[in-house]
């Protein structure tokens, strides 16, 4: 060992102090470098949103991603859930993970304002839709999510939104694409009827679309997707996706 160093300290006696000093910069600048971007993964926010009218499944779907079970008998939430974990589907996996914060908003339209405190810290939001009892809810779940597109703090962050038709696990369950168009169509509705009313009256920091075309979420600034998952029987991995892309393992 003693040797070994010594023929080091020989070779960078030998070498000129000029390159010397330029290998010494080059190292300190890519643990410098290295160092900032994993400072900035680390500090990038890791907090996902489950919204969605009562009774569509978030607090199952929220149980389901935390411990691979849906936790059957949950009641009407009247508190957020609020949990930091690895995915269960992840905990077999090797090698640190990154943890992600999941918060579940309740869909009672008394805790809704919840979401305002957490989104100027969210990453995502997944706006969860009951593709069962789709129709009789379709208006409702069409102005929460009105709500949400045109809120500034969505636009201008541009936060990712998920709209995940669950209950997939039923043959009666309206399908990804369906929810989508009647979704769109009812946002259209909303933009019009919304648009009438005297600015004054109006609450949406943003309008939706582009003028004189039907509405569709691909003309949203924030990236909207759809997708279908079933939290009773653990079909999730659509959302695990979502929230994947946002919160890097
Ligand atoms: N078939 C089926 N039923 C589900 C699924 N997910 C939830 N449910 C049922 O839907 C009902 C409501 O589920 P919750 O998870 O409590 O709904 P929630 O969105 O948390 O409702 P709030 O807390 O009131 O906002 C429960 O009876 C669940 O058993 C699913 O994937 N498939
Ligand atoms: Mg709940």
């Amino acid at each position: 060992m003693e040797q070994l160093i010594h023929r080091v300290e020989e070779w960078v006696h030998q070498q000129p102090i000029e390159q010397i000093y330029v290998a010494f910069a080059v190292l300190l600048f890519t643990i410098s470098f290295f160092g900032l971007l994993h400072v900035l993964r680390r500090s990038k926010s890791n907090t996902i949103l489950l919204a969605g009218l009562s009774g569509s499944g978030k607090t199952v779907l929220f149980y389901q991603l935390r411990d691979g079970s849906p936790h059957l008998g949950t009641v009407t939430s009247m508190e957020p859930n609020d949990g930091t974990f690895v995915l269960h589907s992840e905990l077999e996996k090797k090698g640190k993970l990154n943890p992600v914060h999941l918060i579940d908003v309740p869909g009672h339209s008394r805790l809704r304002p919840k979401l305002d405190e957490f989104l100027p810290h969210s990453a995502g939001v997944i706006f969860v839709v009951d593709s069962l009892d789709f129709l009789p809810n379709c208006q409702a779940a069409a102005e929460y999510l009105y709500d949400m597109l045109t809120k500034a703090i969505i636009v201008k962050r541009k936060i990712p939104i998920l709209i995940l038709c669950n209950k997939a696990d039923k043959v009666t369950a309206h399908s990804k694409e369906f929810i989508r168009k009647q979704l769109e169509k009812e946002v259209d509705k909303l933009r019009t009827s919304r648009s009438a009313i005297s600015t004054a009256d109006i609450a949406n920091d943003f309008t939706l679309g582009i003028p004189g075309e039907g509405f569709a979420f691909c003309q949203c600034r924030n990236k909207v997707t759809v997708a279908e998952s079933s939290g009773l029987t653990g079909e999730v991995s659509q959302v695990e996706q979502f929230i994947r892309e946002l919160v890097k393992p």
